[in-house]
């Protein structure tokens, strides 16, 4: 990565941001925002990235026409920009949340979500055009009443409101640029393994012995990296002339899949799943191809053989997954569909056994060429079941993001063939599931353990397989499912399921009660202190955790990206340690694997973990994995960057004029505001408080911007503490309120009735769920 990516970080630290969350546009289609081939002559803001295309900006422009020929002169003059505005935010790249699309427990809305400042300008003078914009009766009784008005106009997240969205730099700028990256738990390192990847999917091995491992790209390219760490400098694949994809982040389509056949050195095949325009539509496929006669590290690209296309009604949701299980039967995980809660159809599809989306696939590949693609496997659940496509294994599948066979204990073989997914959740909850044969895993009636759809789920022929462990968006909002570890390096990890969450960058990790088969969950996180500090390791990665992965020795890695876009080279590769092992574990073997043309090296483009000298020990402390735990309650505890926002040390190591926003179970960035004076927390309590004083708050925290001043203990009352602050005034470019005026801290005369709120803006919040927000962001 060049010199553009070491100044994105240092733009990134100097504005308090961190790319943790990238903004997610999606239109109302459900399709990633585009360049349109004409600048837009209607709603020109949206000619460089949005959601329109001419002929729907000439139809909003006639619309607009239609609304203003009810408009004499002088309405026409003072609302006729109100009614443009609003007509034009369907073109906006943010169309998907500012209509709430993605929120199908609520209708679409007729008119965008406003911030409030715009809406009461809207409410003040052109209140009486609503009439025109919808005739929604419960939106028009609300018209005399501003304050219930534009309280239905807000957005459950005011970072997409209107116009701030426009003016959030961390959304609107850069946006379709394509930018150049930058780059209670288990305390883990890692090892970078490989980097500059664009949107890394899938690693997987060839099972030959060889110890080579080979990772694809979003956009349709697969490399090999020979067991000594090169990469090939030709890829093995080159699919890009027909994987659909785009270089927006959120956009789901594209190379998604990549499985070696378990008997790969007879058979040399290997199979894909990918994203291919099938006309007019978007498909996906599942195809076979063949490893060159001459070059072990070359696919032969003519040997495509298609076993399997299912038309996608919709580019989100396309699932991705393929993978053999231990009866060596190819396993194939398609999404739901996608738009947003399986529309499709009477119940949705992954309920109905008619269609092959929302549901695991077994087929039962033929690499020989001559006779059919695939078998049905004579045992697969369905067979002979009216209206059941035989393929199907298990359904009410949503959109699985990665699945993964247990290898089994190496002693026992316990948990052999164990087939372990992610399902990614659409409001509320992301799930792990176990699959067997036959089973219903819910979707659309139930997401993770809750009812969705009330009708569906109360109906007691559902019978559904519940997930073994779901969470709720607090700790997550895209769930990537990971591996059961039976690797050698890392006996802390033994019988882990280790996971992790696209969105938060969490890893997360579930250990089976033995004999219950209740699953417990912990956070892992990376070693502090000196637990990493060995040449080679890091104890911290790219945020955007898109797959894990095993090598052919039962090694955990895992695949993050800095950026989420298919066209940008963030992508990284780790291997997760067990830095109790590190010292002792021997280099990787070599493989018998014959080489052709040229390798090229890389090298660690993550700056490793700071105190680099080596402690006077030969060996790194054991990992301890039971930490004691904060005494800061159940609020769970983010990693890396995220630390800034929460300021839970130690209040005597943190400046006197720190804040922190405090509520339970709110996103962070919205809270009570609580102070540091004088090596105490206390809270602030003032009517007066203005936005240009929560302003000074949210730069402090790292935010960009105040978004809204909450007065009155609308965030609880701080009573446990003592009020600090009283009448500040700011001009706004304070560092911290102490350097406001106010009253002598610890004077006041108010309650903790009073005690004041913030809600900051911050790029953190703009990422949505991919899946339920039509992306894991690839
Ligand atoms: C790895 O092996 C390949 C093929 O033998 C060779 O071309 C390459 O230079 C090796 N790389 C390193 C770092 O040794
Ligand atoms: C089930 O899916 C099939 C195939 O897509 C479709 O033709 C059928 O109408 C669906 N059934 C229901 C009840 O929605
Ligand atoms: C419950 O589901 C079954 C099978 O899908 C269906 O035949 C039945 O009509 C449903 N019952 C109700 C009350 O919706
Ligand atoms: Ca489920």
């Amino acid at each position: 990565m060049g010199p553009g990516a070491t100044a994105l970080g240092a733009l990134l630290l100097l504005l308090g941001q961190d790319p943790w969350v990238l903004p997610h546009p999606q239109c109302l289609d459900y399709k990633p925002p585009f360049q349109p081939p004409q600048p837009l002559a209607f709603c020109p803001e949206y000619s460089a990235f949005g959601c329109c295309d001419g002929r729907r900006d000439a139809e909003l422009s006639a619309r607009f026409q239609v609304l203003g020929s009810f408009l004499d002169p002088a309405g026409l003059q003072s609302c006729g920009h109100f009614l443009r505005d609003l007509v034009c935010q369907e073109c906006s790249p943010y169309a998907a949340h500012l209509y709430d699309a993605e929120d199908v427990s609520s209708p679409v809305r007729a008119l965008p979500g406003l911030c409030p400042a715009y809406c009461t300008a809207f409410w003040l003078r052109c209140r009486s055009v609503l009439s025109l914009l919808t005739e929604d009766p419960a939106s028009l009784a609300l018209e005399g009443d501003r304050a219930r008005f534009c309280g239905a106009l807000e957005l459950g997240d005011p970072t997409y409101c209107y116009p701030a969205v426009l003016d959030s730099t961390a959304l609107s700028q850069g946006l379709g640029r394509v930018r150049e990256g930058a780059r209670g738990c288990l305390q883990l390192c890692l090892r970078e393994v490989a980097n500059g990847l664009r949107n890394p999917v899938a690693m997987a091995h060839a099972g030959d012995g060889s110890h080579r491992f080979f990772v694809a790209e979003q956009r349709g390219c697969i490399w090999v990296f020979l067991a000594n760490g090169s990469r090939a400098a030709r890829p093995f694949l080159d699919l890009r002339a027909v994987v659909l994809t785009s270089p927006w982040a959120g956009d789901e389509r594209g190379f998604l899949g990549l499985a070696f056949h378990p008997r790969f050195r007879a058979t040399r095949t290997f199979y894909v799943y990918y994203s291919a325009h099938a006309g007019p539509h978007e498909t996906i496929r599942v195809s076979q191809f063949r490893v060159s006669a001459h070059d072990p590290n070359t696919a032969d690209p003519r040997s495509e053989r298609i076993l399997l296309e299912v038309l996608e009604p919709a580019s989100n949701h396309n699932g991705g997954q393929l993978l053999f299980g231990a009866d060596e039967l190819l396993y194939i995980f398609t999404g739901d569909g996608g738009r947003a809660g399986d529309p499709f159809g009477a119940f949705g599809n992954a309920q109905n056994k008619s269609s092959l989306l929302g549901k695991v696939l077994r087929i039962d590949v033929e690499p020989e060429a001559d006779g059919p693609p695939y078998r049905i496997p004579p045992n697969n659940p369905f067979v002979g079941e009216p209206g059941a496509q035989p393929e199907v294994y298990a359904y009410g599948v949503r959109n699985m993001w990665r699945c993964s066979v247990d290898r089994g204990d190496p002693a026992s073989g316990a948990g052999r063939g164990r087939i372990f997914c992610g399902d990614v959740g659409q409001n509320k909850y992301e799930e792990v599931d176990v699959i067997v044969p036959g089973a219903n895993y819910g979707w659309r009636a139930k997401e993770g353990f809750a009812c969705y759809d009330q009708a569906l789920c109360a109906n007691a022929s559902l019978d559904d397989v519940p997930p073994i462990f779901a969470y709720s968006h607090e700790l997550g909002r895209s769930v990537t499912g990971g591996y059961v570890y039976r690797g050698c390096h890392s006996p802390n990890l033994h019988g882990l399921y280790i996971f992790g969450d696209f969105m938060s960058g969490r890893l997360m990790s579930l250990r089976e009660e033995a004999g219950s088969g209740r699953w417990h969950y912990k956070e892992l996180c990376m070693g502090q202190g000196q637990t990493c500090a060995f040449p080679g390791l890091l104890n911290h990665h790219v945020p955007h955790i898109i797959s894990f992965a095993e090598d052919e020795a039962g090694e955990l890695y895992f695949l993050a990206t800095a950026i989420a876009s298919a066209a940008v080279p963030a992508g990284i590769l780790y291997r997760i340690v067990d830095p109790s092992r590190y010292l002792l574990s021997p280099p990787l073997p070599a493989g018998p694997g014959r080489f052709m043309g040229k390798a090229t090296g890389w090298h660690p483009t993550t700056s490793p973990a700071p105190n680099l000298h080596l402690p006077h020990r030969t060996l790194p402390p054991p990992a301890t994995p039971h930490p004691p735990r904060r005494a800061a309650g159940h609020h769970p505890r983010k990693r890396g960057p995220r630390r800034r926002l929460g300021a839970k040390g130690p209040a005597r190591q943190l400046p006197p004029g720190t804040v922190r926003l405090v509520h339970r179970g709110a996103a962070p960035g919205r809270g009570r505001l609580e102070i540091l004076v004088g090596g105490q927390w206390g809270t602030v309590c003032d009517d007066q408080f203005d936005g240009r004083a929560a302003a000074v708050v949210c730069r402090q925290l790292g935010y960009e911007r105040a978004l809204r001043v909450a007065r009155r203990a609308e965030f609880g009352q701080g009573a446990a503490l003592p009020i600090l602050l009283d009448d500040v005034r700011c001009q706004g470019s304070e560092r911290s309120l102490l350097e406001c005026r106010s009253a002598p801290p610890g004077q006041h005369d108010c309650a903790h009735s009073e005690d004041v709120g913030v809600v900051c803006g911050d790029p953190e919040r703009q990422g949505r769920p991919r899946g339920s927000r039509g992306a894991h962001g690839l």
